[in-house]
C-alpha cells in the first residue's frame, strides 16, 4: 500500500466517514472529494474532520503578547513547506458551501448577497499571512520595488487615515519585526510576488479567489465567524479592534475582549480555524484575486467563481488590527479602489495550485 493510500485511509478513519466514492487521488494530492456532498451535510462532515485540538490553553481576556504560538494537533492537516521562502501551506479540500451572509447577519452589507451555492476545487493555502521575512526574500532575490517605495508614500492610520511620505513595508508606522505580516503592499505587489514564486519554486502561486478565501475562512462553519457568533471569543482567534487598541484609540468600536495587540501581531500568534489557517480574520486585510463588483454574487458561476474584469477596485477580506466587529466576518467583503492602493493594515496570503 502506498503512503498516499495509507494517508487517505487514515483520513477516512479519523473522520469516521465511509466515503461514498473512491475518487482517490487528485493530481498527487489526497482527494477529499467526498466532502463535495449536498450542502446539508458538507458542514457536518467538515466539522467531523475539523483538526484543531489546541494544546495550549488561552482565555479571551488573557492578552496574547506573552504567549507562544498557538499549536494545533495536526492529525488531519496536510502541509507543505515552500522551499524558497519557507512559507507553510495547508491543503484545503474542495467542496461546496453557501457563500455570502444571510440578511439577518449582524453587520452585513448588501454586497454579501444573495447567499448562493458555490463549489471550489482543492488548493494549497498559505497557513499564515505573508511575513516581512518572506517578502524580503522576494524583494532581495528579484530586485522588486513596491509601489509605495516607487511613489514615495502610502496610507497610514495615525488616529485618522492619511497619505504619508516615506512609508512602505520597510517603514510601516508602528513597530514590526520579521515575523509580522508585510503591510503597505498593493495588489500589484502581491501579484508580483506570486509570479516570482511561480517561476522560482514548485507549483503555480496566486492570490486566492474570493470564493476560495471565504471557503477557507469558514472551514465548514456557517456562522458569522469561524469560531461562531460570539464577539467576546474574537480575541482567541483574531487580532482586531479590541480593548488593547482602545487604550490607544479610545473612540474605536471594539470587540469586548483583549487580544494583546494594538497594531499587527506576529503571524500565527493566536488560534487557527478549523482548516489550521491562522489570522484569516484580523491582523491584516488580505487581497483576493477578484476585482470588486458589488453585484458579483448575482453573476457567480457555481464552480470556482471569480470576477476578473470591469473594475479597477480589488477585493480585500477578513479585516485587520484596525477593524471593528462588522468587518471581522468570513462573509464580509471590502475593497480598495485600485490595484495600486496600499496601507498599513493591508497584506495578503498566497494559494498554490498543484
Ligand atoms: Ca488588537
Ligand atoms: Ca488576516
Amino acid at each position: 500500500m502506498t503512503s498516499r493510500v495509507k494517508w487517505f485511509l487514515a483520513g477516512i478513519l479519523l473522520a469516521g466517514i465511509l466515503p461514498a466514492t473512491w475518487a482517490a487521488m487528485d493530481r498527487g494530492q489526497p482527494s477529499l472529494d467526498f466532502l463535495r456532498r449536498p450542502l446539508e451535510t458538507s458542514a457536518d462532515l467538515l466539522r467531523r474532520v475539523k483538526p484543531p485540538r489546541e494544546t495550549s490553553q488561552q482565555t479571551a481576556e488573557g492578552g496574547a503578547a506573552d504567549r507562544g504560538p498557538a499549536e494545533v494537533a495536526s492529525i488531519t492537516l496536510k502541509t507543505w513547506i515552500e522551499p524558497v521562502t519557507g512559507m507553510q501551506f495547508v491543503w484545503i479540500p474542495g467542496g461546496c458551501y453557501r457563500m455570502g451572509s444571510p440578511p439577518g447577519e449582524e453587520g452585513r452589507d448588501p454586497d454579501e448577497g444573495p447567499v448562493h451555492e458555490v463549489c471550489v476545487d482543492g488548493f494549497w493555502m498559505g497557513r499564515h499571512e505573508v511575513s516581512r521575512a518572506q517578502f524580503q526574500i522576494f524583494t532581495e532575490a528579484s530586485g522588486y520595488v513596491t509601489e509605495a517605495e516607487k511613489d514615495g508614500y502610502s496610507w497610514v492610520y495615525t488616529g485618522r487615515w492619511e497619505t504619508r511620505s516615506g512609508f512602505s513595508w520597510r517603514r510601516v508606522g508602528f513597530e514590526q519585526d520579521e515575523r509580522h505580516p508585510v503591510v503597505h503592499v498593493s495588489w500589484n505587489d502581491a501579484a508580483a510576488m506570486a509570479e516570482w514564486l511561480s517561476r522560482e519554486s514548485r507549483g503555480s502561486f496566486r492570490l486566492p479567489t474570493e470564493a476560495e478565501w471565504e471557503w477557507a475562512c469558514r472551514a465548514g462553519t456557517d456562522t458569522s465567524r469561524h469560531w461562531g457568533d460570539d464577539l467576546g471569543e474574537a480575541c482567541r482567534y483574531a487580532n482586531a479592534a479590541d480593548r488593547t487598541a482602545a487604550a490607544v484609540f479610545p473612540a474605536w468600536t471594539i470587540h469586548p475582549c483583549s487580544d494583546g495587540f494594538v497594531h499587527t501581531a506576529p503571524v500565527g500568534r493566536l488560534h487557527p480555524n478549523g482548516f489550521g489557517l491562522y489570522d484569516m480574520l484580523g491582523n491584516v486585510w488580505e487581497w483576493c484575486r477578484d476585482v470588486y463588483d458589488p453585484e458579483a454574487y448575482a453573476g457567480h458561476s457555481r464552480e470556482n467563481p471569480v470576477v476578473t474584469d470591469r473594475a479597477p477596485a480589488r477585493v480585500t477580506r477578513g479585516g485587520s488590527w484596525y477593524s471593528r466587529p462588522q468587518f471581522v466576518r468570513c462573509a464580509g467583503r471590502d475593497h480598495l479602489s485600485s490595484p495600486q492602493r496600499r496601507s498599513n493594515d493591508q497584506g495578503f496570503r498566497l494559494v498554490r495550485k498543484p
